[in-house]
């Protein structure tokens, strides 16, 4: 939406009184300044109508929908009107009765309508019920984001927000307009700062782990695996938390880019199945880089067959991965027995596994109790695992990790955004600093600069401050 669109519907929203100002316990049990009451909206339906359409339009076409669900009361109207606009049906999703009515298939996708957002309680509450039923929820839509966790709480929960508004947005309107005072913006502004994170019950909050945060130094004495043991040294040493993802179409392009950011980088990610031109030399060329350089190789092969296929899988082949990537992955789908399979012929020569327990990608189904599967079977093979690609650990559950798993996130660019295939990304300082990873691994923000060097180079000072600010 542009800004003078929005501008006139935060405008208009005061005109019909949605925004209160004063003292008001939320449902969440904290009180706020401000209260916004998008009830009112049922005695304004041009205006009903609008909000409708335009939470229709932040829907990228990219991530299409079959069916829409309002989450009681307030919304309801908002999807019913949006239904009947856009000719799609709609769901209603029962608190009460944990049911689900109207017409739909499993496997169907639900966008979900919602007037505001503060820890996202009510947004998960409606979905259960219809990921219960089998279909797939992996986007919200909303009126106005408080900005109060529910974003990272959905997005814990594997559904991204999209909003029209923040409440910053709103106020920083409705002051230029004199609607609120200067006081009262400083009043919500204090209440956000010391608000920033509503816990959702049964939902782990967004937490930095800052306080928590051993160095690297000090969590290389504690690695089982020497190849973990190895990256944490390597960080410390080179102080870079910087994995390039080297996504090129030929070996050629690779091994030229590895020297360019060899010394930029604790770790070079390999997609090898991509390289037109591979020959049984790739990986001996690649390791005299890495040697010269002093960065490991992480193959990004990500293993998701039975232990039996995986172990041949990684050893053999026309790639022989395990003869010159230090690091692998694999998704835990099979099971444990992915882990044993690769463990088999990798911990002999040394090598270390990451296993996938989050992704990056919009609508991903790793959350949740499958992340939550991931870190119990990287603790019983301890020897073996080395961490986690993980996109947002300081929102895992309660009980702690051991400090020697190494996280590392990909979907990171300079600035917060995504790729017309699904791709979302953060910020390094974001990745490392709010959400507690380790590494953070860059792709095409380094691969298509035209200097690959030096702007390797400047992702390697921000994820490095980023972790230095982190221990503080
Ligand atoms: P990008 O160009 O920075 O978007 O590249 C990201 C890389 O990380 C790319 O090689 C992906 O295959 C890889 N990746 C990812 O993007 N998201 C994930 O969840 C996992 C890997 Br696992």
């Amino acid at each position: 939406m542009d800004a003078g669109a929005k501008e006139a519907l935060i405008l208009e929203l005061h005109a019909v009184e949605a925004v209160k100002l004063g003292s008001f316990v939320l449902k969440s049990g904290i009180t706020s300044p401000i209260y916004l009451d998008l009830r009112v909206l049922v005695s304004h339906p041009r205006l009903l109508a609008s909000v409708a359409s335009l939470l229709r339009s932040l829907v990228p076409a990219t991530r299409p929908y079959d069916l829409l669900c309002g989450v009681p009361y307030t919304a309801l109207p908002f999807a019913a009107v949006l239904s009947a606009a856009a000719s799609v049906p709609m769901l209603l999703s029962r608190y009460d009765t944990k049911r689900v009515e109207g017409a739909y298939r499993a496997g169907q996708a639900v966008l979900i309508v919602e007037d505001l957002v503060t820890s996202g309680a009510s947004v998960l509450e409606t979905v259960a019920p219809l990921r219960d039923e089998g279909l797939l929820v992996a986007d919200a839509v909303v009126v106005v984001d408080r900005e109060q966790g529910g974003r990272e709480n959905l997005a814990a929960n594997g559904v991204t927000l999209h909003a029209l508004m923040t409440l910053t947005e709103m106020l920083a309107v409705l002051l230029r307009h004199g609607k609120v005072s200067e006081e009262k913006v400083g009043e919500v502004r204090r209440f956000l700062d010391a608000n920033r994170k509503v816990a959702v019950p049964g939902v782990p909050v967004l937490q930095p782990k800052a306080a928590a945060r051993k160095s690297f130094a000090e969590r290389a004495g504690l690695a089982t695996n020497p190849m973990g043991r190895k990256l944490l040294e390597t960080m410390e040493a080179k102080q870079s938390n910087l994995c390039v993802a080297a996504d090129v179409g030929t070996a050629k392009e690779l091994l030229d880019l590895a020297a360019k950011v060899g010394p930029e980088i604790c770790m070079l990610k390999t997609h090898v199945d991509i390289l037109s031109d591979f020959t049984p030399d790739f990986g001996l060329k690649l390791r005299t880089i890495a040697e010269k350089h002093n960065f490991l190789i992480f193959e990004d092969r990500k293993f998701a067959d039975i232990g039996n296929t995986v172990t041949m899988q990684s050893e053999g082949g026309i790639f022989r991965i395990l003869d010159w990537a230090d690091i692998i992955n694999a998704h835990i789908v099979p099971g444990p027995g992915i882990v044993d399979g690769l463990k088999l012929k990798g911990l002999p020569k040394g090598r270390g596994l990451l296993l996938l327990a989050e992704m990056s990608s919009a609508g991903n189904l790793a959350y949740g109790d499958y992340t939550a599967a991931a870190v119990k079977i990287a603790e019983q093979h301890s020897d073996f695992v080395i961490g986690f690609i993980s996109v947002n650990p300081a929102s895992w559950s309660a009980a702690p990790l051991s400090p020697a798993f190494i996280h590392a996130t990909p979907g990171v660019q300079m600035s917060a955004g995504g790729d017309a295939l699904g791709q979302q990304y953060n910020t390094p300082y974001s990745v490392i600093n709010d959400r507690g990873s380790d590494i953070i691994i860059v792709g095409r923000g380094i691969i298509k600069a035209s200097n690959p060097a030096e702007t390797a180079r400047e992702y390697r000072i921000q994820g490095w401050q980023a972790y230095q600010s982190s221990l503080s």
